[in-house]
């Protein structure tokens, strides 16, 4: 059976395998305990980073990878549209924009918001990675003014990719989500695997659940 290594971005691996209907468990990794704690996990990802899969022989890293990886090795799925496809060159680029452009960029922001000491929470790398991400995120609402999920008509990983990176940015960015991206990511995670995905992730459910009683407090 298949071992998924962490949540964090491993929800995307998880969403992913409750859509394709594959057997999976998860072993949860603390990162705030300290990975160093974690000889076991340690020995599957020596540099410490979450998520990781063992599939058999296979050890991975990198989450949009891993999607690719498992959607090749047990698909097809209608989740990754074929070459020929019309819709491929953009299920492509938001698969990996999703990651590249959004969440690698917003992950840095959330580290300097919720982790750097005061003096350096507006910090140069953090405003820029800030401007990466808003950039990156001008694509998205231009797809969505398009069609409703960014490959067009169905649902790909592509959105997995990207909704995760959403939801990261408005959870713990200080991201404000236009109506477009608000209902995009309302439809994406009114999905049967997405919410299977949220119950065998409960860190994930309880970081949403206090990022949502945060909002409404604030707002
Ligand atoms: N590009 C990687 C990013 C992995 C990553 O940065 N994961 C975070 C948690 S979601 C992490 O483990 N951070 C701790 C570290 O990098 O040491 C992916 O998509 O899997």
């Amino acid at each position: 059976m298949i071992t998924v290594f962490g949540e964090g971005r491993g929800f995307r691996v998880v969403w992913l395998l409750e859509e394709m209907g594959i057997a999976y468990r998860l072993r949860p990794v603390d990162l705030l305990a300290g990975v160093e704690k974690d000889p076991e996990f340690l020995a599957i990802n020596p540099a410490g980073f979450i998520p990781a899969i063992v599939d058999g022989d296979v050890t991975m890293v990198e989450s949009i990878a891993i999607m690719e990886y498992l959607m090749a090795r047990y698909g097809p799925t209608p989740l990754a549209p074929a070459p020929h496809d019309l819709a491929f060159p953009a299920y492509q680029q938001f698969l990996h924009l999703g990651e590249a452009g959004l969440a690698a960029s917003i992950f840095f922001v959330v580290g300097a918001r919720n982790f750097a000491p005061p003096a350096q929470r507006q910090n140069w790398s953090a405003g820029q990675a800030q401007h990466v991400f808003d950039n990156r995120l001008g694509l998205v609402t231009r797809q969505l003014a398009r069609s409703p999920y960014l490959a067009g008509e169905a649902f790909t990983a592509a959105d997995i990719s990207v909704t995760y990176a959403l939801e990261l940015a408005k959870r713990a960015g200080g991201v404000v989500l236009g109506k477009a991206e608000q209902d995009y990511v309302a439809r994406t995670s009114a999905r049967e695997a997405y919410k299977r995905a949220m119950e065998t992730c409960q860190g994930t459910k309880a970081w949403a659940a206090e990022a949502e009683a945060k909002s409404k407090g604030a707002g």
